[in-house]
């Protein structure tokens, strides 16, 4: 790595540890657990676990992932996912202004199908990085929005070996700066990103699969940042979207990332409240990501840089329930996190991420399904080390409310608060390997035990509104 690089990395670090001492000295303890979840058709609890499905999609010409449905079969069965967050991009919605691509929205719904025929849940993420393929000629760098909303001003994009920098180019900070508007010059380009959401969720309204429209990948505010950015323009871009998503789609969920820059190393939002118009109970969520910084700048999960990175993990959860609780006791989705997993301690990270995501009552998407040393196989399709990592026992859909969940090798114990009036039962998955002679339960009546899919389903009987504790061990 670039010494400057490690340099700003370093002071960036030491503002961050004296940020978080002097915010946990003057703060109140905040929420310990999410105060609701995403909920199907039944009113079941959902527990999001899949990927960011994939990288590959940014900038390949048709906009879709290197990913086949033989790829789904295989992380179903090898992971047990049920979730998925699907990047999408608005060069391919619309690529020219006011202009819808139908086939590439075609080509979408194809995949979405392919979750749908097996149970999972999906989330569309508009993803972008650095603003857009435009910022440099060769195209090789953002991606995201299209070439003709991408407004630079003439202004310069000097190459660097880390592609975050790229987002301190004057050029792409012009570029958000012109979509924010921060500039005077462009308010259409917000307009076109709402109705872009708009004919995404026309589209995908009917298809019940599709529970959830992550607005915008890792929001960066140009020269604006911090606070002034979030609860300003973005929070502005949100209501604005979310008010054109709701003239067609009454039901699918908003998710709303913060400033990526800050946040995802710990550092609190300053998102502001966003009404939902829906009739009935608001649908928002708050999915931000999790990249630590020393893992970010490849510091594996050992020593000094351990202790860092759970201080950070820390701080992090911390600020996410804070932030969910100020939008309304919304539910939470960690959209990304992940790392090159031949890192040091790289396992025990990903492990230590999900008893957090767990304790705390987050989904996870891991970042992400694409192939290679971040992913779960190899190019030739391989099984890597992340996969045992990530097939781990959870409940998949919980007929109650989740008060806290817990799992390790061969044991899962649940605590809910069983709706009385369930129409459907709890599912848990369970990587049947753990459980070679079958799951045994306390807490709860098995109904069906299905080790092809590792899938158990119980009845768990409500005892008035008091939390049921469920434990599941191998027989
Ligand atoms: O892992 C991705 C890396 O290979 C790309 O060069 C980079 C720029 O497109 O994006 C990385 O993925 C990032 C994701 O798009 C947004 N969140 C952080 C991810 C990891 O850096």
């Amino acid at each position: 790595m670039v010494w400057g690089a490690r340099l700003w990395a370093a002071t960036a670090l030491v503002a961050l540890v004296a940020a978080g001492a002097i915010a946990a000295a003057v703060r109140t303890p905040g929420p310990e657990h999410v105060a609701s979840s995403l909920t199907d058709s039944h009113g079941r609890s959902l527990v999001q676990h899949g990927f960011s499905t994939a990288g590959s999609a940014k900038s390949s010409p048709d906009g879709l992932p290197d990913f086949t449905e033989d790829d789904l079969d295989a992380e179903h069965t090898d992971m047990g996912t049920n979730f998925v967050r699907f990047l999408i991009s608005w060069r391919m919605v619309e690529p020219s202004p006011g202009v819808y691509d139908e086939g590439y929205l075609d080509d979408v719904a194809e995949r979405v199908s392919w979750y749908a025929e097996r149970g999972y849940h999906v989330m569309l993420d508009m993803h972008q990085d650095l603003w857009s393929m435009a910022i440099t000629p060769d195209g090789a760098h953002g991606n995201g929005a299209p070439e003709w909303a991408t407004y630079m001003d003439g202004l310069p994009v000097a190459d660097h070996d880390m592609w975050e920098l790229y987002y301190l180019e004057p050029g792409v900070m012009r570029a958000f700066d012109n979509f924010w508007n921060t500039t005077g010059k462009h308010p259409e380009l917000q307009d076109h990103y709402a109705k872009a959401w708009q004919h995404v969720a026309e589209r995908f309204a009917d298809e019940d699969a599709v529970v959830a429209y992550d607005l915008m990948n890792e929001p960066y505010g140009g020269t604006m940042q911090g606070p002034r950015f979030e609860a300003g323009p973005l929070t502005e871009l949100y209501q604005t979207t979310i008010d054109a998503i709701r003239q067609v789609d009454a039901d699918t969920w908003a998710c709303l990332e913060p400033q990526a820059m800050g946040f995802n190393w710990g550092l609190p939002s300053g998102l502001g409240f966003v009404d939902d118009p829906r009739a009935g109970q608001p649908r928002i969520a708050f999915c931000p990501h999790l990249y630590p910084l020393p893992m970010d700048l490849g510091d594996g999960y050992t020593g000094a840089s351990k202790q860092l990175v759970d201080a950070t993990i820390d701080a992090w959860a911390g600020n996410v329930l804070r932030t969910a609780e100020a939008l309304g006791d919304v539910p939470v989705i960690l959209g990304e996190f992940g790392l090159n997993t031949t890192l040091d301690g790289a396992l025990d990270y990903v492990d230590a991420v999900y008893d957090m995501a767990a304790t705390t009552g987050m989904g996870v998407a891991y970042w992400s399904r694409d192939d290679g040393s971040w992913g779960p196989y190899e190019s030739d399709g391989t099984e890597r080390n992340l996969v045992t990592a990530l097939n781990r026992a959870y409940p998949r859909a919980v007929a109650g409310e989740i008060t806290e969940w817990s799992s390790g090798e061969g044991e899962l114990t649940l605590t809910m608060i069983p709706d009385a009036d369930a129409t459907a039962s709890t599912e848990i998955y369970l990587p049947a390997e753990e459980f070679p002679n079958g799951p045994e339960v306390d807490g709860a009546v098995i109904e069906a035990w299905l080790p092809d899919s590792g899938i158990l389903t119980v009845n768990v009987p409500a005892k008035g509104a008091d939390p049921v504790t469920v434990t599941v061990t191998a027989a």
